[in-house]
């Protein structure tokens, strides 16, 4: 089964309206008169979207990406953006359950869940973040945390909500630590995930959905990690908030 490889820069809370302005200019040079055999994703914070879909808007190499949504559609939730609300911005995913939404915010793989499917509801894309902790691996726990977040925050997707959906696992002892899991360790959790994927929704669906790889994702480590059979692109944070750099791993991985 070929996928194509997906590539997405997780800005987290980095770069406000004129920062996301040089960045497309910058990375916008780059690549023009290029293509590439993978898809692009730039998820910058909800304030830059405008500006990043002014940017990116007509650039069919470039697809882009929030970082979060409500699990509601509307209504008193002050602080939140429903996934309604960011199809506005031509955007074509979404990244839901990371880890630092997890462990900071407090979302449960129920929470996340819900808003796998709010997503759906206006064919948003999720990038659905999954990974256990240093403790949780330590622990024995690593099948154990996978599956239960693989079975509750994917509950309820249909064979086509599958198909646009793109798992990210990302260790969160990997996470902005600069320490990334050896290409045979990602390599072994990236199968585990697409067993677990395969036991919820047959073997044909597994064999098609993308699973990307994060956690201290740089030029120099990408091509052995995207060599793995099980691994199809990355969600990069640090190293993808520079357009040279970002640039360099989606070339040293494809
Ligand atoms: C993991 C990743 C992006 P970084 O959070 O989702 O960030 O590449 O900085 O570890």
């Amino acid at each position: 089964m070929i996928r194509k490889p997906i590539f997405a820069a997780n800005w987290k809370m980095n770069k406000g309206p004129s920062e996301t302005e040089d960045f497309a200019d910058g990375f916008l040079s780059k690549i023009q008169h290029k293509t590439f055999p993978a898809d692009i994703v730039i998820a910058p914070p909800f304030v830059s979207l405008a500006k990043a879909a002014e940017k990116f808007g007509n650039v069919s190499a470039v697809a882009l990406a929030a970082q979060n949504c409500s699990e509601h559609n509307s209504g008193a939730y002050t602080g939140e953006v429903s996934a309604m609300m960011l199809k506005e911005f031509y955007l074509h995913y979404v990244i839901l359950g990371h880890s630092e939404r997890r462990a900071i915010y407090g979302e449960t793989d129920e929470t996340i869940n819900a808003k796998m499917l709010k997503a759906r509801e206006v064919n948003l894309r999720p990038i659905f973040c999954i990974g256990e902790t240093l403790e949780e691996r330590e622990g024995g726990k690593l099948e154990e945390v996978l599956r239960r977040q693989v079975s509750i925050g994917m509950k309820d997707l249909t064979e086509r909500d599958l198909l646009d959906t793109v798992i990210a696992y990302e260790p969160v002892w990997a996470i902005g630590t600069g320490v990334t899991a050896s290409a045979q360790q990602a390599q072994e959790a990236h199968a585990f995930v697409r067993s677990l994927v395969a036991e919820q929704f047959g073997a044909e669906s597994a064999a098609k959905i993308r699973i990307q790889y994060g956690g201290s994702v740089k030029p120099g480590n990408a091509a052995e990690l995207m060599a793995c059979p099980d691994i199809d692109g990355a969600l990069i944070g640090g190293a993808a908030l520079e357009p040279q750099s970002f640039l360099d791993i989606i070339v040293n991985g494809s």
